[in-house]
């Protein structure tokens, strides 16, 4: 195949389209560095300065809001009362509690890792990137409850999903480079990488399509007789889908076993949440379903594992759908990097919120919470996890490497992912237009 022929594989079509990551090359000029001070007392702990000027100004607009109110538990018929939070965690065998630890850190230092590559442009990467950082105690608290084949839907948000769900950090940089060893055989990119044999139904670029898919794969559970749960993830922007009370009141009039997990960032791009959700908790539009719900502190692995427990188990008995709602923050841009620097934790400068909110949230960081409280617990010691830290990023750098070294995919692939029967039909569309019939 000539040269020629090879430009319309999908990194260059992607140059073509415009889609490359402009946010991921804008650098902001804010040069303010963070000093990451963490204010967190354990599990449960860390707290705002009251006089930060809080643009996102917590749910639903409440200017009252403070972190206290996110673990208030509202109370659906029929849900047990649940104790403490963080205690919840202390029923989990060590080995757990610190798988836990090594995923939340896998998801962070990968996340962080890409986005210094980005910002140094030594790789060439560009794409659309949307970062997961300050929301790993949700993806790791629901995953800490379910089994190797239950079922998520993921978002354009999904890398947290992902590397919480057993994902493969080579395939997953791999597909960050478009290469042919990535999930996607390096024609998805970040936001269409999807693992089935793990039960991940995707990432997804459509907002609010993780309702119907996660609705789907539980029914098919249901009619199969198996006890799978699935999860859908949302943001709180995505409840302004036209799908959103559609597919939950589907699911409780059919009581499928789906657990809906809104990621509460109280940020729609660059809308702060204030403005988009009339309510005080994304959660409220649907208390009149009757399923449970819960609004926790999404920044609080501890938290999110209990309510998912709760939720899980209900799902598991035939009870149907619940609704949880975790707090919390990203630290970097909608999508790419503007405001971010290399070296540095989250994205300073940004017109819809302020640097002071920023680095509050970054006070509030859920892995270091986590590491305090397992050490508070003598689950492990601070050298123990300092261990995890520097093998997860051993690991980290180890799938740069892999993809690296890894080929471009033949643009031919491109055709042949994309026909379902594969390389008969795509063998059909080569021939029409007179290629070689190389893949037979
Ligand atoms: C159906 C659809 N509408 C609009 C968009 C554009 N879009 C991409 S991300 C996004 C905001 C999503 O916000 P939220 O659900 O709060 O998730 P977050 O980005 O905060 O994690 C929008 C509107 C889209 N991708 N799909």
């Amino acid at each position: 195949m000539s040269e020629e022929k090879r430009t319309i594989d999908r990194r260059s079509l992607l140059k073509l389209l415009g889609s490359a990551g402009a946010t991921a090359t804008v650098v902001s000029a804010c040069g303010t560095s963070l000093e990451n001070s963490v204010s967190a007392e354990g599990l449960s702990g860390g707290k705002f300065d009251k006089t930060v000027n809080l643009a996102t100004a917590g749910p639903g607009g409440n200017k009252a809001w403070k972190p206290g109110d996110s673990l208030n538990f509202l109370p659906p018929q029929d849900m047990p009362t649940r104790g403490a939070s963080s205690d919840a965690l202390g029923a989990l065998p060590k080995e757990k509690l610190l798988h836990m630890y090594g995923l939340m850190n896998a998801s962070r230092k990968w996340e962080t890792t890409m986005k210094d590559l980005f910002l140094s442009g030594k790789d060439g990467l560009y794409g659309q990137f949307h970062t997961y950082v300050g929301e790993e105690a949700i993806a790791v608290g629901v995953m800490s409850v379910l089994n190797d084949d239950d079922y998520i839907a993921s978002t354009h948000r999904g890398h947290g999903h992902l590397i919480a769900k057993g994902g493969d950090l080579n395939k997953m940089t791999a597909e960050i480079f478009f290469k042919e060893t990535g999930y996607n055989k390096g024609y998805g990119g970040s936001m269409h990488i999807t693992d089935m044999s793990k039960g991940i139904l995707g990432m997804n670029g459509i907002v609010g399509a993780s309702y119907y898919m996660a609705a789907g794969a539980a029914l098919r559970a249901v009619a199969r007789g198996t006890k799978q749960v699935s999860v859908a993830f949302f943001g709180d922007g995505a409840s302004a889908s036209p799908y959103y009370f559609s597919a939950i009141r589907s699911c409780a009039n059919t009581k499928a076993p789906v657990i809906f997990v809104n990621e509460n960032n109280l940020q729609y791009m660059g809308v702060p949440m204030a403005f988009t959700v009339p309510t005080k908790y994304v959660s409220e539009y649907t208390k009149g379903l009757d399923i449970p719900h819960f609004v926790v502190d999404g920044n609080d692995v501890g938290a999110v594992h209990a309510a998912m427990k709760e939720a899980t188990d209900w799902a598991r008995a035939g009870k149907g759908p619940s609704m949880i709602e975790g707090i919390t923050f990203r630290w970097y841009d909608h999508s790419g990097f503007a405001g971010g620097k290399v070296g540095q934790d989250g994205a300073l400068g940004l017109p819809y919120r302020t640097d002071d909110e920023v680095k509050q949230w970054i006070s509030r960081d859920p892995i270091q919470r986590y590491k305090k409280w397992l050490i508070a617990k003598n689950v492990a010691t601070d050298a123990d996890l300092t261990k995890i830290e520097q093998d997860t990023q051993a690991a980290v750098d180890a799938s740069v490497e892999f993809a690296r070294k890894s080929a471009l995919p033949d643009p031919e692939a491109g055709v042949l992912n994309t026909y379902a029967k594969g390389a008969a039909e795509a063998t059909q569309f080569f021939n029409r237009r007179g290629f070689a019939a190389k893949h037979t």
